[in-house]
């Protein structure tokens, strides 16, 4: 039986519960201060990194900050792969890279810098960036960024040539496990560190584009690394920065210049399991459930509803009607039967759900999940296919009313 759906208000209601503190509570994506329990007048520190939290050095940094509880401010800029760079940014850092960090009215740039700036003035985060135990594993993190890469973004001409790129990343893999197998715990010294912050970023890019690309999973084939992952999850910090699969494999072909999967037939399953799910029992996340994961979904949608029909590629009363389907299908786990033809709009919206940015994995989860089951009772058309050239389709500026109620 098909339920009727619920109205904007019921939805409201629904989504009532979920209270979240972006100022105090929890590590988020959606925060423009955090305080740690300090007043305002403590914070020395502005970090300038992107909307939408793909880039993967500024993850570097907002890790560090949150791990020390550094009060700070956060400015969000617009990368170059989905919008144009705001012109006041390039006033204070002429190039536009991203992330940038004000400290006491002092700009630095480069995310190693930041890292030492941050350390000299409020201690390190257990070891120094230049420590003799640190040297070596920063060095390790940087050799396993460059055979990443060398497999991932270039195309290949052979067979062989693709063996040969999977064989060099996997020997430097083996040298990470070593030196995870090498200390007592699940970290990378002897307990957490700026260590762990410095190869955080891209072992997760690592871990999802290699899944969906090459049909190899990082997290599940390495033991070392799965206690590593296991362990970071503990954190509510790398929770609240953690992304997801889906998000990853589309924000990072614009960012590397190009993702080549290769043809084997698990890339094929992995990718259609990323893409159109299930997305339950991924290898990108571990930790137990939130029970709240779903009306946090809720929660954000509502909140940003008007824009989220506006931009939709259906009419706007037809997407309205099949966004309510899907989120009475998502809080009741009962099938509402959405209008004919908007499987469209509701696999247009499941597609460019993004994780932190719009709300924590599990929550993604659930929504990507509703959206297409909605879908499903609609018809199998798919949405738009995402560029890898670039994401102007997550062009901020399209949010602009609702980034400033967001402040
Ligand atoms: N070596 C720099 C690299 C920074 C970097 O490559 N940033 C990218 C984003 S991940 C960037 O700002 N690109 C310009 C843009 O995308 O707008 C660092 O460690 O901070």
């Amino acid at each position: 039986m098909s339920l009727s759906p619920l109205s904007w208000a019921e939805l409201t209601a629904l989504a009532e519960p979920f209270v979240f503190d972006r100022l105090q509570g929890p590590t988020n994506a959606q925060a423009r201060l955090r305080l740690f329990g300090q007043p305002e007048s403590a914070v020395r520190v502005t970090l300038y990194r992107d909307h939408h939290a793909w880039c993967p050095y500024c993850q570097k940094v907002w890790l560090w900050l949150e791990e020390q509880q550094i009060p700070y401010r956060i400015e969000k800029v617009t990368m170059f792969c989905y919008g144009e760079k705001e012109a006041w940014y390039k006033q204070k850092v002429r190039s536009g890279m991203l992330p940038a960090l004000e400290l006491d009215g002092r700009i630095i740039t480069e995310s190693d810098d930041i890292l030492v700036a941050l350390e000299q003035t409020f201690g390190p985060l257990a070891y120094g960036m230049n420590d003799r135990a640190v040297l070596p594993l920063r060095r390790l993190e940087r050799l396993l960024f460059r055979a990443w890469c060398s497999w991932l973004c270039y195309p290949t001409m052979s067979a062989a040539q693709e063996q040969r790129n999977r064989q060099q990343f996997v020997e430097v893999v083996a040298m990470v496990e070593a030196a995870l197998a090498a200390t007592p715990g699940p970290y990378f010294l002897d307990r957490f560190s700026t260590v762990d912050v410095v190869f955080t970023p891209y072992v997760e890019r690592m871990n999802a584009s290699l899944f969906y690309y090459k049909g190899y999973s990082l997290r599940e084939e390495n033991p070392y690394f799965q206690a590593w992952f296991a362990a970071m999850e503990t954190r509510s910090t790398y929770r609240g920065t953690q992304s997801d699969f889906q998000t990853h494999v589309h924000d990072l072909p614009p960012q590397m210049g190009g993702c080549w999967a290769n043809d084997d037939r698990q890339t094929q399953l992995n990718q259609q399991r990323v893409d159109q799910g299930p997305w339950w029992g991924l290898p990108d996340v571990t930790y137990p459930e939130p029970e709240t994961a779903p009306v946090e979904a809720l929660h954000r949608v509502v909140k940003h509803r008007t824009t989220l029909v506006r931009v939709n590629p259906l009419a706007d009363d037809q997407f309205d009607l099949a966004l309510r389907c899907a989120l009475t299908q998502m809080m009741t786990g009962q099938a509402c039967q959405p209008p004919a033809g908007s499987e469209v709009g509701l696999r247009y919206l499941r597609d460019r759900i993004s994780v932190p940015r719009d709300m924590s994995i599990y929550a993604a989860k659930h929504l990507r999940s509703a959206l297409e089951a909605t879908a499903a009772l609609a018809g199998d058309r798919q949405g738009p296919p995402i560029s890898n050239k670039h994401r102007r389709d997550q062009d901020p500026r399209n949010f602009a009313a609702d980034l400033m109620r967001s402040m």
